[in-house]
């Protein structure tokens, strides 16, 4: 792909543990992203036992769903969502607390903990992007893998 490099789609997460915070916002669009990952995390070697599933109210929950699946020392926690624009400021609150908390649940457990929030101006839009729950699994996977080579 274009712009980004390549990594091993294949690669297998067999004998990972994960966990999986997912918003109830917008349900039957993050019940979607949450089909996209496990079936992507499955079909990497991954035992259903070893996800561990955490739903919360919304997005902005999503932060402290993440931090309390990092106490339990999973290889990666991926966390899932959707935020539409409405006619308010409400959105950039919501998705940009998840997003700095989520980094920030990222960097103080030195672990993966993965953004699968889907950020939308229209429900048509957010509908379009639900392939972000596998896009989420891989970057999960990738980021286990992770190696800093010598110079
Ligand atoms: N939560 C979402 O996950 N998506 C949204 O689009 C959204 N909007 O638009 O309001 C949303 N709001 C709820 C928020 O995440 C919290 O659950 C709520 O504010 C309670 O803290």
């Amino acid at each position: 792909m274009a712009g980004r490099p390549s990594f091993s789609r294949f690669r297998s997460a067999r004998g990972k543990r994960f966990g999986i915070a997912v918003s109830r916002f917008h349900e039957p669009l993050t019940r979607r992203l949450l089909r996209g990952a496990v079936t992507t995390l499955c079909a990497r070697g991954v035992r259903t036992a070893d996800i561990r599933v955490v739903w919360v109210p919304g997005a902005f929950e999503l932060p402290l769903a993440a931090q309390r699946l990092a106490r339990r020392r999973p290889d990666a926690v991926i966390c899932l969502g959707v935020v539409i624009r409405g006619a308010t400021p409400h959105f950039d609150y919501v998705a940009g607390c998840a997003a700095q908390g989520i980094a920030q649940v990222a960097l103080r457990h030195r672990l993966p903990v993965i953004f699968g929030v889907v950020t939308a101006d229209s429900q048509r839009q957010a509908q379009a992007r639900v392939t972000k729950g596998r896009d989420a699994a891989l970057s999960a996977i990738e980021m286990i893998h992770l190696q800093v080579c010598p110079s």
